[in-house]
């Protein structure tokens, strides 16, 4: 069978070119000479289908299913190409017939599966399971409109739908639905699978299960629809609105849709394969992604115990013997906690699960903080996860410590062999090999082809800190991505960027913690320095990428500021050539594809101790950038591998910054009284000048909540990040030592790999052959 598989392999790939004129025709009924751009990204996007079809499915005697409601996995066509590897020849096949595959990669829509990192890390982790032959599979929801595609209007961020589905697409329909019960309300699910072919041609899938009556038309005025009409709007959006309790019960809703079909799966295979369901953990392992899939350990007790004959406590012990969880946040708001009555209200069926399993709880230990359901009857989703699952790890060291010594300290003192720490990692096809064509190839010709499997042989490039031909070459190859960007940008932003000067960017989801406004704040300083002459060496660009949760209203002012000042630097004739200011619109995978390679500083400012990992961090370092960061998430892993001499690190330590949260200490306005600085960036914000840009009621809030409130710190670390971030652009001065840094970095990024972090998974916690 493998070996049929095989040669149907080699006899596609042996002739690519026919099969692409085959295509061509079959589909078109022309040559791929007179095709159009469009035309011929099907006839791509079929034969990679077909290729990907007769490649080896990887199989095992146990597999992970990593339940996740996020799968950021940006663009396929070329990332599919370079893993079946094939995207060199195809590439010159579309040459010779005229056609730029270039193009053809601008064509595809963006898939809208996904919100920020968690979301990409899981697309991450698909490729490296596959890569690594290990059997796995994504499981999630198809959401016809993803998350919000973000428009400004009046330098406001506003949300519209994101139709991304068409006709064709990487989506393959199945003939496998499922019953789900919402109590006594059924719904019919529909199975959808993308394939996910590995470096190296062997493939996994990602299933996503879509509701049959889902009903498109109901979306009406940008973003909104009935929140009621589950039938009709289960798929709809990734993350729909949450400020009501109609918008809490559809998340609810989705949540349990999610782990019902996923249950329902899983089971199906293992009566298919003839397992024996006592012993699930030996075929199973299922990794929670978040508390969003929780519900998939009281929904599969319950199918154990009320379908399958199993006692509550062989079922209990089953099901945690098979179930890991991952946490990626200590931000209290994002650790879900459903009130018991909205779980009455949708999934009936679980609720006597869910008190069984905190009676048992509640028997064993008196402390309310492990405490399943609160003495406010909230259910703290994640405390089922700890409780009923056998890991739980955090997603860099840093982040880990925090949760065993202060977050989810009462739980690790009862169980501390389930924790554990997977530092992320980012999968250098899409952000190396992809994104950054150039540097991969010159890599391959410096230190050979070996880093591509082995990521780790990037260090090799460390022999070579003093060559300056390849100094050199680093730096051209910067150069021309910066021009790449500038050009695209151009036609995107209609704003001109010169890349002659310092790229420096900031790019990741909007919040507060991670102080896209402090950023704001250097920036309006430089402005009134250059305004009062004096004026870098160099010019600077600086970037913003970021959408904000559109009921995130302090989010949607820092938007508001960070586009009233692009208006007012960028029209100043005075200013102007001294900096640019550009916040892209949409910010997506595919942008941050073109950003990334083009990026000499990268942004990485969180308020120690909140951002758990980062993994932005690691795809800037990984294309040369130099990091400016706080001790933070995976900035501190990096800042441990480069060395301080490659790294700009500033700003309080988390043990302080946790110590002025647990003594309520910090104080903005003694930070703004005391400062000069600090005073004249904020007073900024609501001067005549913005004032004449802006509207008072965004730009007012902001500086109120900076002044009154700044619960993440912003002007703790204000001054330090000035200095720092000053002395960083003087350092850009010398260009000798700016091409170490950068040599140093990317040399040093083997360890982000997500390769490596999956074997970690794989050898700690899923034991997969
Ligand atoms: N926002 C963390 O904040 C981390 C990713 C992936 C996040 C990031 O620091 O890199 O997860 N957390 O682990 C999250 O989504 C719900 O929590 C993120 O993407």
């Amino acid at each position: 069978m493998l070996q049929q598989t095989n040669m149907k392999r080699d006899v596609l790939l042996s002739n690519l070119e026919h099969q692409l004129e085959e295509l061509a025709n079959e589909m078109f009924q022309k040559n791929v000479e007179v095709l159009t751009d469009h035309e011929v990204y099907f006839c791509l996007l079929e034969l990679v289908k077909r290729l990907m079809a007769v490649s080896g499915q990887i199989s095992g005697e146990k597999k992970i299913y990593y339940i996740s409601a996020e799968f950021l996995i940006g663009k396929l066509l070329s990332n599919n190409l370079i893993n079946l590897g094939v995207y060199d020849e195809l590439a010159s096949i579309l040459k010779s017939k005229g056609k730029d595959i270039a193009r053809m990669e601008e064509i595809e829509p963006e898939p809208s599966l996904g919100n920020g990192g968690l979301g990409r890390l899981a697309a991450c982790f698909l490729d490296s399971i596959a890569t690594l032959g290990l059997p796995g599979e994504g499981i999630g929801l198809n959401y016809h409109y993803g998350l919000f595609k973000q428009v400004f209007k009046n330098k406001l961020q506003t949300a519209e739908k994101n139709d991304w589905i068409e006709e064709r697409s990487w989506l393959t329909k199945t003939d496998v639905t499922f019953d789900v019960y919402f109590g006594k309300r059924k719904v019919t699910s529909r199975l959808y699978d993308i394939d996910v072919v590995g470096y190296g041609n062997d493939v996994n899938k990602l299933r996503l299960f879509d509701i049959e009556s889902l009903d498109e038309s109901i979306v009406k005025e940008g973003i909104d629809f009935d929140k009621d009409a589950i039938e009709k709007n289960l798929t709809l959006f990734l993350y729909p609105d949450d400020s009501d309790e109609a918008g809490n019960l559809l998340r609810i809703y989705q949540q349990y849709f999610m782990v019902c079909n996923a249950a329902q799966l899983i089971l199906r295979e293992m009566k298919e394969k003839k397992y024996d369901l006592r012993k699930l953990y030996n075929h199973a392992v299922i990794q929670i992604n978040d508390t969003h899939p929780t519900m998939v350990i009281p929904e599969l007790i319950r199918i154990l115990v009320n379908e399958k004959a199993f006692t509550m406590d062989e079922a209990i012990e089953v099901v945690s013997k098979t179930c890991a969880y991952t946490n990626h946040t200590i931000l209290a708001e994002a650790l879900e906690k459903w009130p018991l009555k909205y779980l009455e209200k949708v999934v009936p069926q679980l609720v006597p699960i869910i008190k069984e399993l905190d009676k048992r709880v509640k028997a064993k230990y008196k402390n309310p903080e492990v405490q399943i359901i609160d003495k406010d009857g909230r259910v703290h989703m994640a405390h089922i996860d700890i409780h009923y699952g056998f890991s739980v790890n955090g997603v860099a060291a840093i982040h880990t410590e925090i949760l065993k010594d202060t977050e989810l300290n009462d739980f690790y003192k009862i169980y501390p062999e389930k924790f554990n720490n997977k530092t992320n990692g980012i999968t250098f096809r899409r952000w190396l090999l992809s994104c950054n064509r150039e540097l991969a190839g010159y890599l391959s010709q410096v230190i050979g082809d070996g880093y591509k499997k082995d990521a780790n042989e990037l260090e090799k490039l460390l022999g070579y800190s003093d060559d300056q031909e390849v100094l050199d070459r680093l730096a051209e190859i910067k150069m021309n991505r910066k021009k790449e960007l500038a050009a695209y940008v151009k036609v995107a932003e209609g704003v001109e960027l010169n890349p002659d000067s310092i790229f420096d960017i900031q790019i990741k989801r909007l919040h507060e913690y991670k102080r896209q406004q402090m950023n704001a704040l250097y920036i309006i300083h430089k402005y009134l320095e250059i305004k009062g002459g004096k004026k870098p060496s160099t010019p600077l660009t600086f970037i913003f990428g970021a959408k904000a949760a559109p009921a995130y209203i302090i989010a949607q002012d820092i938007i508001h500021l960070l586009l009233v000042l692009q208006d007012i630097i960028n029209n100043d004739p005075e200013v102007s050539p001294y900096m640019t200011l550009l916040m892209v619109e949409n910010y997506n995978v595919s942008y941050a594809e073109k950003l990334i390679p083009a990026c000499d500083v990268s942004e990485q400012i969180s308020l120690a101790s909140k951002e758990a990992s980062g993994t932005g961090n690691m795809k800037f370092m990984l294309n040369g950038a130099v990091t400016i960061g706080t001790s933070d998430g995976a900035n501190v892993e990096i800042n441990e591998l480069v060395g301080d001499e490659n790294i700009y690190v500033f700003g309080e330590k988390s043990e302080a910054v946790i110590e002025h949260y647990a003594k309520a200490d910090y104080v903005s306005k003694d930070y703004y009284k005391k400062s000069p600085v600090i005073k004249e960036a904020v007073d900024f914000i609501v001067g005549k000048q913005a004032l004449a840009r802006g509207n008072k009621e965004n730009l007012k809030r902001l500086y109120n909540e900076l002044l009154n409130k700044d619960w993440f710190m912003t002007l703790l670390d204000l001054e330090e990040y000035i200095e720092t971030k000053d002395r960083m652009f003087g350092d850009y001065e010398n260009r000798q030592k700016w091409k170490k840094m950068m040599l140093a970095n990317i040399a040093k990024a083997g360890f982000f790999s997500s390769d490596r972090t999956i074997n970690e998974y794989n050898r700690d916690i899923w034991k997969l052959k």
